[in-house]
């Protein structure tokens, strides 16, 4: 029942594009049509240079994570592979449940060589001969396509013992699947959710790089993240590097959604405004007004309609009081039913939240009352409890949903008044 995944991509086979360079136009289920699109040229290239080089290659390109919290990729694989303990794992985050993501899906199933590509030069990087791909339970066609790529690549010697017939390097993926949890997303729920056990965070530190997997060294990489690496890997670093800006390099992929003419997963450098993105999109649908975007999801901030020139980098979004998130760009209109959305978000955190630590599986209930009662009375009493209680979560929840799941709600306090005058007051 979902669409086809061109649907998704109005830039499909636009020249300029990067990460979706072969997304519409080359065959996803051919390993022959990959290869000759230039697939396996980085794997080789990776394998000659060997995993010293592959990391600072990484390092110097400059690339951050992609699935929200922007750590720098060349430092956690490095850190994984200089851990003493053995075997090292590799776990490719493919959970993708944040509301109004659906950039990964759209890789997986429009290029899943290129995912099978990059966990093998990850796990040549880090040291580790498994690696496990955690995909969202609801993405059947994802499954599919990774699932053949899998089997595709190690029939012909891409993946498994002496992958690309050299010797001693070993590397095969197993796939996990989610069962409907937004927390399994979590890297460290990941861990407990493939070792078998309820998918609830582990406290950090120690970080995953030290004790992930089995109790292990583990980097954990989003999909888009482990998109860029044959990229890196193909033009070197530095070239890389020339995309985007000094502190944001490379391009990102953005999920337009909302009051948009034409939605769906675009791909810019970093950098571009707020508004350029919106223009590619064609703008607000026909008769209607911007009002505001949620720029990073139900965990980022809003962005004003007079601020449209906000370049879309990881400094400027933090400077502007967002993030970028995992790329999520929701656009509502002057009739977009702003109470509502919030109501929307905060009974999603109330829902998502695995009850595990006191402040969120009280905070998310007690957010979800207070902001209830404030859009039926428009009482400042509520607003007080509000930011208690959200600042309550964000300083002491285990995880990053207790963390910023008041994110949202404060930003449209803040930046867009709601509910301090007349709206949703009845
Ligand atoms: C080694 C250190 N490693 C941090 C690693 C850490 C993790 C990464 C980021 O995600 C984001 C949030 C939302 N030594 C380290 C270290 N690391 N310090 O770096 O870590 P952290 O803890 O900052 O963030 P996180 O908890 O992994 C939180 C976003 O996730 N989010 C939703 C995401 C949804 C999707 C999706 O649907 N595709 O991605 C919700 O909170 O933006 O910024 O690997 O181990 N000293
Ligand atoms: Fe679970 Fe929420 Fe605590 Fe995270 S912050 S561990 S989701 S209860």
């Amino acid at each position: 029942s979902e669409p086809p995944v061109v649907e998704s991509v109005p830039q499909a086979g636009r020249p300029g594009l990067r990460l979706l360079r072969r997304v519409g136009t080359v065959d996803p289920t051919s390993l022959a049509a990959y290869r000759a699109s230039g697939g396996y040229t980085a794997l080789r290239r990776a394998i000659s240079i060997g995993p010293g080089a592959v990391i600072r290659e990484v390092t110097d390109s400059g690339l951050t994570g992609r699935g929200g919290a922007a750590f720098p990729t060349g430092r956690k694989w490095d850190a994984t592979a200089r851990q003493p303990e053995t075997p090292h794992y590799l776990v490719c985050n493919a959970d993708e449940s944040e509301p109004g993501t659906f950039k990964d899906r759209v890789l997986l199933e429009g290029d899943p060589f290129a995912v099978v590509e990059a966990m093998t030069i990850a796990g040549l990087a880090v040291g580790a001969r498994r690696g496990y791909l955690y995909l969202r339970g609801e993405y059947p066609r994802a499954l599919h396509r990774i699932r053949h790529a899998i089997a595709e690549a190690r029939h012909r010697g891409y993946l498994g013992r002496d992958v690309m017939g050299h010797p001693g390097f070993h590397f095969d993926i197993e796939i996990r699947r989610g069962a409907g949890a937004y927390i399994c997303g979590e890297e460290t729920a990941i861990f407990n959710s493939i070792e078998g056990y309820r998918g609830e965070p582990r406290s950090k530190p120690p970080f995953p790089v030290e004790k992930g997997l089995f109790g292990k060294p583990t980097t954990v990489n989003n999909i888009e993240t482990l998109a860029n690496i044959p990229l890196i890997l193909e033009e070197g670093a530095a070239a890389y590097a020339r995309l985007g800006t000094e502190r944001s390099t490379g391009s990102k992929l953005f999920c337009l959604s909302g009051s948009v003419r034409r939605p769906g997963v675009y791909e810019v450098p970093f950098g571009t405004t707020l508004g350029e993105l919106l223009d590619l999109a064609g703008g607000v649908a026909e008769g209607r007004t911007l009002r505001a975007v949620l720029l990073g999801g139900a965990a980022g901030g809003f962005v004003r309609a007079d601020e449209l020139d906000l370049p879309l980098t990881l400094e400027d979004a933090r400077a502007a009081g967002t993030t970028l998130g995992s790329g999520v760009v929701l656009a509502l209109d002057d009739q977009a039913d702003l109470a509502g959305i919030l109501l929307r978000i905060a009974a999603f955190f109330r829902d998502e939240s695995c009850g595990q630590c006191v402040p969120c599986r009280i905070g998310t209930v007690r957010q979800e009352e207070a902001l209830q009662r404030l859009v039926r009375r428009g009482d400042p009493a509520d607003t007080a409890l509000l930011r208690e209680v959200g600042q309550v979560m964000r300083d002491s929840s285990i995880c990053g949903l207790g963390q910023t799941a008041w994110n949202a709600i404060e930003s449209a306090l803040d930046r867009l008044g709601l509910l301090t005058s007349t709206e949703g007051t009845a």
